[in-house]
C-alpha cells in the first residue's frame, strides 16, 4: 500500500496548548488522527513523525526516499531559516507538500519567506489541521496522475 510521511518540525509537539489564538486547540495527536483518516480514504497509510531537531528532520527526509511515495511537511520555524532542509528535499526527490496551520503570509514579515516552497509541489496554509488533509488529498491526486513525476 502507498505510504506517506507526515513530518512535523519544532514546537509542533506543543500543539493544543501553544498560542491557541494562533494555532488552535487541536493537538498533534488530533492532527495524526485526521491524517490517518484522510490517507485511509485514499487507500494509503502514513508514518507520522515530529522532531524539534533540524538534523533529525533531514535524516527522516533522506530515509523517505524509496520508503514513502510523498511527504507532507510542516517544518515550523525551520521553514523560514533552513537551506539544509531545502537541500534535503531536493536531494531526496520525493514529492512534498508544505503545510502550515496559520496563514504565514498574514503574519510577521519574517514568516513570509519559505525555503521549502521552491522545492515543494505546493503550499497550503491558514486552514489549521484541515491543511494536512488537503495536502494528503493533493498528494493522492498527484501520485495518481503522475506517479513517477517528482517535480510537479
Ligand atoms: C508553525 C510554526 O511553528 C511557525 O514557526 C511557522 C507554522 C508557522 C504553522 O503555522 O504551522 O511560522
Amino acid at each position: 500500500m502507498t505510504s506517506l510521511l507526515i513530518l512535523n518540525g519544532p514546537n509542533l509537539n506543543l500543539l493544543g496548548t501553544r498560542q491557541p489564538e494562533v494555532y488552535g486547540r487541536t493537538t498533534l495527536a488530533d492532527v495524526r488522527a485526521i491524517c490517518e483518516a484522510e490517507a485511509r480514504d485514499h487507500g494509503m497509510t502514513i508514518a507520522f513523525e515530529q522532531s524539534n531537531h533540524e538534523g533529525a528532520l533531514i535524516d527522516l527526509i533522506h530515509a523517505a526516499r524509496g520508503t514513502h511515495a510523498g511527504i507532507v511537511l510542516n517544518a515550523g520555524a525551520y521553514t523560514h531559516t533552513s537551506v539544509a532542509l531545502m537541500d534535503a528535499i531536493s536531494s531526496a526527490s520525493v514529492p512534498l507538500v508544505e503545510v502550515h496551520l496559520s496563514n504565514i503570509h498574514a503574519r510577521e514579515a519574517f514568516r513570509h519567506r519559505s525555503f521549502i516552497a521552491p522545492v515543494a509541489l505546493g503550499q497550503i496554509c491558514g486552514f489549521g489541521a484541515t491543511g494536512y488533509a488537503l495536502a494528503i488529498r493533493a498528494l493522492a491526486a498527484h501520485l495518481a496522475h503522475e506517479p513517477g513525476d517528482t517535480d510537479g
